[in-house]
């Protein structure tokens, strides 16, 4: 940038300003690993880890004060109802804890305790705060959608003074055996433990109490004895830390006072998975799929893993820290089992893991049969309220999961394409320059993107009206190839004079309010801000109508969003984020709701896309960094401020697998790695990566150099080009497995055991994945000077290299090693799979959406093989109404057919005008992988389609050394929206 560019001026002073500012408060760009807490250092998460440290220590002769009145039990359409009491002091005196222990229809139970006193209102606040009274009760509200019908057919299988037994689920093949003295619960399939809650006795729930201040002793006497009779002078007696009240009332962290006006209010529950030596999921955190122990011992965390949403940026790996998001959903794994549990609370939260190896016979010296795994969920507020589900698939637990928290939205086909960003394009000019080259190299892209810069002097809504003079005409010039443009809003509104937003965000009340009810105020990159509390209707209601297009002009529709920084980020609140004494609407504390924030951001954006025009009903495509259960539902996130660096590269697979089994299958790293820059073969190797990514973005800081990919050296340039073509070529299998995770909250990108529950060797493998149920096995490799990869087989099938149709030497449980020199991605085909692709990479996705289609079949060892295609407008909700195309290909008894998958396909077909434009659109091609020697004198096949036969030419090209046969039959002319059929016998 020139000195005489008005923006570079610009940024010097506004940089000197912010780093002045930055000396003043803890600044968001030196954040450490210091400025979050450990668990020692969090109140509750302490008091918690000390009671299971005593129980633990006190082995069998520990009882958690825990008990239900048996004489109080009721099952009524499949719901059960009891109170838990709990016994407080010597004398025997109880607290009541409503209980309640739902059946679903789905075969989910959900255990919800509450407290009486809370539920009534019946406590005092301390410090006048006008905080509400209740347990945190609306979580239900934002995260579930659907799956709470009741079992009414659950049914009592035992019941005593001891205990009750309800049978429930599918062919009532589950069972929870609920225990009254003390409280545990453990939930059988087929007549076995797989989940047990209290086991060990951890359960913890503060009740509500008054603050007693305590006597202080008398000031003259003690001086007298200070003088005279020091060395009398009694210790004090030393309280064990689960018993610790210093925190309860306050609570200080570097520099900043939480208030706490209702005292200490955690819940804390133990839940064993029995016999499971994995456990997955718990999104977000830096680390492998396959969790680990957090007790300490080598290799191990000593740190429980923690989700309270804050801006982590420059994250450290492999470590249980806190990052962006929570999704408190696990999942545990044995061989040919999978169960979950989903802890739905929105507090600060944290998660201790250990395993156990446990033999089943006690004489059976040190032969361990079986490893457990113990969990210990500690959040400091709310109810406690947990999903828990008994499998035996994984499939199921992500079917049954999505149908409480929702799937994935459907996105706009073109979210699916390549992605440009960079903090920041100065310029509208600079923005139009950008997809010039693009074009000049024939780089595919979709979506260019604006951070902050963009704005007038951090003011969302506007443009900055030196650089971004012209909004309407970039977008028109990316509108020409079907491109789209990014913009980012956040969710922090600049306290300043003469604008708009902030005066109607305040007089309408609309702002996030301090414990004292008064506009909060604090810091962020505007400096100072207001932040809108997109919990309240009437602020999700005013947020759209910024959106609306004669309200936001500029903007076009081919405009989408970006949500950053809403875990909230306040660069001067503790831990970076908000006070817990806040308030939201509805009276409740920010304590209570903080990791659902992020979250009701994402959702009054979300809806403000779908309302920018009455009658304009198309898919909104909104990017969020924060998020929490269901925000699936909402749009696209990904995985913040990475670094350009080998490790934050190999760090995003695993954690972009993560997401997907904790149903938020969107997801993606920042390409080439956000701080820094990265050398060229990094950045290639990221490319090859990022094309495999549910969510495809190539970002860069505002102090990194630019590196758009055609800025890269040859040969990198064309590498990185191939990646990206590659990526389009595949868009076919890439939408249809949105398509299954909108249906049923599979994963997009898919880990091994996920695939292969039944083979243990690839449980804790998460650095490679299959894409959907293409059979497309991907490994990307993350190292430097790299010319081979090692990849996991998990099956005895055969698997192809993609690119050469070689045969891979393979068995079950070994690895393949794979030429992967700087030009290849590693990438296999499962045989016994048919994936759909398109050979002629266009610019963007829609200027290949009426193009014809390619079909790979690669045939299995049965000589058999299958796959789908999904397709619609790749725009609007039509599909809802059966505006769409779902084919199932099979070849099986030298057959290869094309049927409708669902009866709802193309329901009213006349209807549509993408229907009608799409019509002809066809498969030209089949390639056939692994085809039967017996092939090899055809030259001609017959295709059936719309009652009509045509002979299609065979070219069969016979094996050669390690490369396959393989069959292409051209211009084939069969119509998508057809049945056909190719006969080769
Ligand atoms: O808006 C600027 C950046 C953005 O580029 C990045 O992707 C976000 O994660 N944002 C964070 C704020 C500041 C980062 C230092």
């Amino acid at each position: 940038m020139q000195s005489s560019n008005p923006l570079s001026w610009r940024w010097t002073a506004y940089l000197c300003l912010l780093s002045v500012l930055f000396s003043l408060f803890t600044p968001a760009v030196m954040v450490k690993e210091n400025d979050f807490k450990k668990c020692h250092q969090s109140g509750f998460c302490k008091r918690n880890r000390a009671l299971a440290d005593h129980a633990i220590s006190q082995g069998t002769s520990w009882q958690a004060p825990y008990t239900i009145a048996h004489d109080q039990v009721s099952l009524k359409h499949g719901q059960l109802e009891a109170t838990i009491l709990k016994t407080i002091d010597q004398q025997g005196t109880t607290v009541n804890l409503p209980i309640t222990v739902s059946f679903l229809l789905s075969g989910t139970a959900r255990v919800t305790v509450d407290e009486e006193k809370r539920q009534a209102k019946s406590i005092e606040l301390r410090n006048g705060s006008g905080a509400r009274k209740e347990r945190y009760n609306e979580a239900e509200k934002w995260a579930i959608v659907g799956g709470l019908t009741l079992d009414k057919d659950a049914k009592i299988s035992h019941q005593d003074k001891k205990g009750i037994t309800i049978k429930y689920g599918p062919n009532l093949e589950f069972e929870a055996e609920i225990k009254y003295e003390p409280f545990a619960i453990d939930f059988k399939r087929d007549g076995t433990s797989h989940i047990k809650f209290n086991d060990r006795g951890l359960m913890n729930m503060e009740h509500w109490r008054p603050k007693v201040d305590k006597v202080e002793p008398e000031k003259e006497g003690e001086e007298e004895k200070k003088e005279g009779e020091e060395e009398q002078k009694q210790e004090p007696k030393e309280v064990p830390p689960h018993l610790d009240e210093s925190t309860w009332w306050d609570e200080t962290f570097g520099g900043n006072t939480d208030s706490k006006p209702r005292g200490p209010e955690s819940v804390a529950l133990d839940i064993s998975f029995h016999g499971y030596d994995h456990v997955y999921g718990i999104p977000e955190h830096a680390g492998p799929l396959s969790l680990k122990e957090t007790r300490g011992g080598e290799g191990n965390y000593e740190e429980p893993y923690r989700l309270y949403n804050a801006d982590v940026f420059e994250y450290i790996l492999d470590s249980p820290m806190t990052l962006y998001g929570a999704i408190p959903f696990m999942q545990a794994q044995r061989k040919d089992s999978t169960v979950g549990v989903f802890w739905l609370n929105s507090a600060e939260t944290w998660v201790d893991i250990t395993k156990a190896k446990e033999s089943k016979n006690p004489l059976a010296l040190g032969i361990a049969t079986k490893t457990s795994t113990h969990t210990h969920w500690i959040s400091e507020s709310g109810l406690m309220d947990v999903f828990v589900f008994l499998g035996p698939t994984p499939q199921d637990i992500s079917k049954k999961y999505a149908e409480l928290t929702g799937t994935t939205a459907m996105p706009p086909e073109s979210a699916l394409g390549y992605h440009q960003c960079r903090w920041n394009y100065v310029s509208d000019d600079d923005v139009k320059e950008v997809d010039r080259k693009m074009d000049k190299f024939k780089i595919p892209y979709d979506v260019i993107w604006l951070d902050i810069e963009y704005t007038d002097e951090k003011k969302y809504f506007t443009w900055d009206p030196n650089m971004f003079k012209d909004p309407i005409s970039m977008g028109k010039q990316l509108d020409e190839h079907g491109r789209k443009l990014v913009i980012i809003i956040d969710p922090h509104i600049k306290n300043t004079g003469s604008y708009p937003v902030i005066d109607e965000m305040k007089s309408k009340g609309l702002a996030v309010k301090n414990k004292d009810g008064k506009d909060f105020d604090g810091w962020c990159w505007p400096g100072s801000s207001m932040w809108i509390d997109a919990f309240s209707p009437a602020a999700i209601k005013w947020w759209c109508s910024l959106f609306k297009y004669d309200a936001f002009k500029g903007t076009l529709e081919n405009t989408y969003i970006w949500n950053d920084m809403n875990e909230p980020s306040v660069f001067n609140g503790p831990e970076v984020t908000m006070p817990k004494d806040n308030l939201h609407h509805g009276g409740w504390e920010h304590r209570d709701v903080h990791n659902i924030n992020g979250m009701t951001f994402h959702n009054a954006t979300y809806e403000a896309l779908l309302t920018r025009k009455t009658g304009e009903l198309r898919r909104p495509f909104v990017l969020t960094r924060s998020f929490f259960a269901g925000s699936q539902r909402l749009g696209a996130m990904w995985t913040g401020d990475n670094q350009a660096s080998w490790e934050h590269l190999g760090a995003a697979v695993p954690m972009i697998l993560a997401q997907g089994i904790a149903g938020f299958p969107f997801s993606g790293a920042d390409v080439g790695g956000f701080f820094g820059n990265p050398e060229l073969e990094l950045q290639t190797r990221w490319f090859q990566a990022g094309a495999f990514y549910p969510f495809f973005r190539g970002h860069a800081h505002i102090d990194a150099r630019r590196r758009e990919p055609y800025m890269a050296a040859e040969p990198y340039r064309s590498i990185i080009t191939a990646a990206l073509r590659l990526r389009y070529s595949l868009m076919p299998s890439w939408y249809t497995a949105f398509f299954h995770a909108n249906r049923d909250g599979s994963p997009i990108i898919r880990p091994m055991y996920w695939t292969h529950p039944g083979e243990e060797s690839g449980f804790a493998v998460d650095d490679q994945f299959f894409v959907g149920s293409t059979g497309l096995l991907v490994k990307p490799v993350v190292e430097k000077d790299k010319d081979t990869a090692d990849v996991y087989i998990p099956d005895d099938e055969n698997y192809y290299d993609y690119f050469t149709y070689h045969k891979l030497p393979t068995s079950k449980g070994k690895t393949a090693s794979v030429p992967a020199p700087i030009e290849t991605i590693p990438v296999l085909m499962r045989g016994g799979h048919i994936f759909p692709r398109r050979d002629v990479p266009r610019r963007s996705t829609q200027l290949m959406k009426y193009d014809d289609f390619t079909l790979v079949v690669v045939l299995g060892k049965n000589g058999k093989a299958e796959g789908d295609l999904y397709v619609d407008d790749g725009d609007s909700f039509d599909y809802q109404k059966g505006q769409y195309i779902h084919r199932l290909f099979k070849l099986k008894d030298k057959l290869l057919t094309s049927t409708a998958a669902s009866t709802h396909e193309g329901k009213s077909l006349s209807d549509g005008d993408w229907m009608k434009r799409f019509y002809n659109v066809s498969f030209d091609k089949v390639i056939i992988v692994g085809a039967p020697a017996s092939w090899a004198n055809k030259i001609e096949v017959t295709v059936k389609s719309e009652s009509k036969e045509r002979p299609v030419n065979l070219e069969y090209h016979k094996a050669e050394g390690a490369k396959a046969a393989y069959v292409v039959l051209s211009r084939l002319g069969v119509r998508v929206g057809a049945d056909w059929e190719v006969n080769f016998a």
